[in-house]
């Protein structure tokens, strides 16, 4: 494929409206070939560094797959912390997560072509008569309609391209004869039901054996789909019909497509993130590039590379062109209202985007690609992986990391683009922090919290499908894969179909969909692959010199967001009312605040909350001032709230056989030493006596020179400490009494002092909940002597107990087993998804009695800082970055008590427009948080 195209590189053009066989292969090179042009800047990588990194891929994927045919076939997914397998139905229940699952070796087959990929053609031979003697697609079971497309159905027909692939060479899968591609229709004809909607928007799941309608289908009730999971089916789909020639499969996916096309908000040409499959409405109005639309946009462009109609570029340039108005504010992608797009929906951003930057290299935008991968690897590099959600100012929303293949398709496509090798460095970052931090005995295990290093027990099936497969590539020069890699599109899922599938059965053309495309002013759409002279104009720093200003972006700057407040701030009029100055008893404040927009809520708890709406203000400079005001409030309450929260601490357990593996997310205390600032403290733990570390300890021998384990309740946390202090002990962490509680279930809080001076206090403390506390108390049972390390965030493991573990394999064993304690009470229950929010620590101070404790949680200054009113003359709001996300949360939860009646100045609009506009707002920002990844 890579000569059909007529030349290699950005330099080779296409003629607008090209024959679409030309543009489809001509559109894949747009991403291939721009390594020879590098010839400065970061030193470039050596041949032999680049083999040793990729033999270490290699391992760490014998790793991986290893341990799950080992340990967890045919089960869906490793669990390797308990180095098992996940059946259905035996855990339990993830919520949505667990729609993936559908009792069909899920991993196995999202890994198929990446065996061949990796050149390990035995192997994949293995694994394809697995699938065909093991696999069943008629289980009765609910499963997503999007996960079982790319992962089993992708899977699947990758495996097929590349046995067909392998089978014409001659030597491997001679006897192949086309069963997956049977597999793939068997289960293409189990999702169709899913379409059966006025719509033509798919249900979000169905059962595989009973489909949509009968009643035990359990499943057929569900009236919302998200965009993504409606919008990522046509590779998969046409490719199904183009090796079958059965024609309805691409017909159907089409049909799906067309639909959301014509829903696509008018005048911003965005779309939400999820869609009444039975109306069409809008039910999210945010739109973003991350969770719920990504592949959507990513499925346009590349339908159009695979399929070389022109209507998809048309819908990809359409919807491209908004996405860089709107939501592209560089380095930063942040979600805004489809219906006011000029307005934010949040100010966190979600791992999922770090696709954008690949998919940008593939349209051939390669500046603002750069610059987003750039700062996504600052966020990277601060905190070992990308977490599930940061906000504008980088700080952790969703501490979570379930190991994405994201950032590293981005890296990988961004060094074919620029052939610089800093994206090789980036590759090797990568591989580094898997290693040191990810990887456990039985596996791979996602990351529970990126800020402490505490591990979840799971292996999703992409971590085999996608990170191997970018991370192999990455290094790879072509001689060592067996194939051209350039023949094939990588789906969303990252599985391989081959580009000669445009020219084959293309009964279905543009003709047979039903959008008006002569309304679009295509005029500045690229036509053609960017040349590289123009992408790299005789500078061969030019990627270093996009990425430079960004380098400190994470530890340093504001982002645009909030600058462009500041922008309007300084190039406005004097501002009529500093937040700080603010007295909500001031009858001449609440005329400007009503002036700006900004309504005064007084709670039935008694606190008092603001929100603002921009068109009740009298005139849109009072709207900015409002904006603005609500802007240094934030920044007020943020600030109080920064200076007031700590973020959680680990307790990592050091000692044989756990070697640093189990991590414990534990609470810090506002007392005491201070393990951000300070050395970690590393000891024995022994249980103080009487337990509670209520009064003089009698055990002082015990725990004198060690950390001491003490009960949580009947006196102050600050009292346990002065206790165990005073008995020689090096640092305290004191365990929950309420059983079962568990940091997976429970807030967690800092330990707040007992209102006196605390300076006494000069040994750190942590609490850990009952459930982390219990792994710590067990392995005391069991190992007798346990060391472990209290800290800001797990270190890497010990040198000196990695040797001790080589390679025994009964060292091994233990290290399992040990891990299977920790995750018997520390990681089987699992977050739920839905509300996977970064846990605000609150403060506690210890109490007698609960209903003493009761009575101090409701004067914790988390409360106090919800009524940034009441703190007028605190802070100075100087060079703070802030988070939007408390004044979303305010106008979500508060929009119903303002008065849609009232209405200042010039602009006065009909009442039935401003309660549409405000419902539309309210159903938005309530939406807005419970995001589903
Ligand atoms: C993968 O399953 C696919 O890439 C999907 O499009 C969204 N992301 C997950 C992995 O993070």
């Amino acid at each position: 494929m890579s000569e059909a195209g007529g030349g290699r590189g950005f330099g080779s053009s296409v003629p607008q409206r090209a024959p679409w066989s030309l543009v489809a292969a001509t559109a894949a090179l747009c991403l291939v070939s721009a390594t020879s042009v590098w010839t400065a800047g970061a030193s470039p990588m050596s041949r032999e560094e680049k083999q040793k990194l990729g033999n270490q891929v290699l391992e760490m994927f014998d790793h991986a797959y290893g341990n799950y045919m080992e340990h967890a076939y045919p089960a869906d997914e490793l669990m390797p912390l308990t180095c098992r397998g996940r059946v259905r139905g035996q855990e339990p229940s993830r919520g949505d997560v667990d729609d993936a699952l559908g009792k069909f070796s899920l991993t196995l087959i999202d890994s198929l072509d990446t065996l061949v990929v990796l050149n390990k053609t035995k192997e994949f031979e293995d694994a394809v008569r697995k699938v065909l003697r093991d696999v069943n697609l008629d289980n009765d079971v609910v499963v997503s309609v999007f996960e079982t497309n790319i992962r089993v159905l992708g899977g699947l027909l990758g495996g097929h391209s590349l046995a067909i692939m392998l089978k014409e060479k001659g030597e491997y899968m001679q006897w192949y004869n086309d069963e997956l591609l049977q597999m793939a229709k068997q289960l293409g004809y189990k999702l169709l039901p899913a379409f059966n909607t006025t719509s033509g928007l798919p249900y979000p799941r169905i059962n595989l054996k009973f489909g949509i309608r009968k009643p035990e289908a359990r499943t057929g009730t569900e009236t919302d789909t998200c965009t993504a999971c409606a919008g990522t089916l046509i590779l998969e789909f046409a490719a199904l019909s183009r090796f079958t020639g059965a024609t309805i499969f691409e017909e159907y996916a089409r049909k799906a497509l067309d639909f959301l096309w014509e829903k696509r908000q008018r005048s911003s040409n965005l779309v939400g993130v999820t869609i009444n499959i039975h109306t069409g409405d809008w039910v999210r109005k945010d739109s973003g590039v991350g969770a719920g639309i990504d592949s959507y946009y990513e499925y346009l462009l590349k339908a159009y590379v695979l399929l070389g109609d022109d209507s998809f570029l048309e819908r990809f340039n359409t919807h491209y062109d908004a996405i860089m108005r709107y939501i592209s504010q560089p380095p930063l992608l942040l979600d805004v209202h489809i219906h006011k797009p000029m307005l934010n929906a949040r100010t966190w951003m979600d791992a999922l985007l770090a696709f954008f930057p690949g998919l940008q290299v593939l349209k051939g935008d390669i500046r603002p690609a750069i610059e987003t991968h750039e700062m996504l690897y600052q966020v990277i590099k601060k905190h070992n992986f990308l977490p599930e959600a940061f906000t504008t100012d980088f700080r952790v929303h969703w501490a979570q990391h379930p190991l994405r293949p994201e950032f590293a398709e981005s890296t990988y496509f961004l060094y074919k683009a620029t052939g610089d090798p800093y994206y090789l460095e980036v590759g090797k970052t990568l591989i580094e922090n898997l290693n040191k931090y990810a990887r456990v005995p039985c596996g791979f295990a996602a990351m529970k919290d990126v800020r402490t290093g505490s591990h979840e027990d799971r292996m999703d099936s992409f971590f085999l499908a996608e990170m191997f497969k970018y991370l192999y590539l990455l290094f790879a020069d072509k001689e060592d894969v067996i194939f051209d890699i350039e023949d094939y599109i990588f789906t969303t899922e990252a599985h391989l179909l081959p580009l000669w599938l445009s020219t084959t059965n293309q009964r279905l053309s543009k003709k047979n969909t039903t959008s008006e495309y002569t309304e679009l002013d295509d005029s500045n759409f690229d036509w053609t692959c960017p040349n590289t002279q123009i992408l790299f104009p005789n500078d061969p720093l030019y990627a270093q010199s996009i990425r430079e200003p960004l380098k400190n972006v994470v530890d340093k700057s504001c982002p645009r967001g909030i600058i462009r407040v500041e922008e309007s701030f300084r190039s406005g009029a004097k501002p009529p009312l500093r937040a700080r100055d603010f007295m909500a008893t001031n009858p001449e404040h609440l005329e400007i605040l009503k002036k700006m927009g900004v309504s005064l809520i007084h709670l039935k708890d008694g606190r008092v909350q603001l929100v603002q709406h921009a068109i009740q203000a009298a005139s849109s400079i009072d709207a900015e001032d409002g904006l603005r005001f609500m802007q240094e409030m934030i920044e007020l309450s943020s600030q109080q709230q920064k200076e007031q929260q700590l973020p959680p601490r680990a307790v990592q357990i050091v000692s044989h056989p756990f070697f640093g593996r189990v991590v414990l997310t534990a609470g810090p205390a506002q007392f005491g030493l201070d393990l951000s600032k300070h050395k970690e403290t590393r000891g024995f733990v022994a249980s103080s006596k009487p337990y509670n570390g209520c009064s003089e300890l009698t055990n002082p021998e015990a725990v004198m020179g060690k950390i001491a384990l003490i009960q949580r309740g009947q006196c102050m946390f600050a009292e346990k400490a002065r206790n165990i202090q005073n008995a020689g002990a090096i640092g305290g962490i004191v365990i929950d009494d309420n059983e079962g509680s568990s940091s997976d279930t429970a807030p967690l809080f800092q330990m707040a002092g007992d209102g006196k001076d605390t300076d006494d206090i000069t040994i750190p403390m942590l609490f850990l909940f009952s459930k982390e506390g219990s792994i710590i108390l067990d392995a005391i049972r069991e190992y007798e002597e346990v060391e472990v390390l209290l800290s800001d965030k797990a270190k890497d493991r010990d040198p000196e107990m990695e040797n001790e573990e080589q390679p025994s394999s009964e060292n091994d064993s233990q290290n399992q087993s040990a891990e299977q304690i920790a995750s018997s009470s520390q990681e089987v229950d699992l977050v739920d998804q839905e509300s996977p929010e970064e846990s605000p620590l609150n403060s506690h101070p210890e109490s007698l009695s609960p209903a003493d404790t009761d009575n101090a949680a409701s004067i914790s200054p988390s409360e106090q800082n919800s009524n940034p009113t009441e703190n007028h003359e605190t802070t100075s709001l100087d060079g703070e970055c802030t988070d939007l996300d408390n004044q979303l949360q305010e106008q979500s939860e508060t929009e119903e008590d303002s008065n849609p009646n009232v209405s200042w100045g010039k602009k006065v609009q009909p009442i039935d427009s401003i309660l549409a506009d405000w419902n539309e707002d309210i159903e938005a920002f309530e939406m807005m948080e419970k995001d589903e990844l």
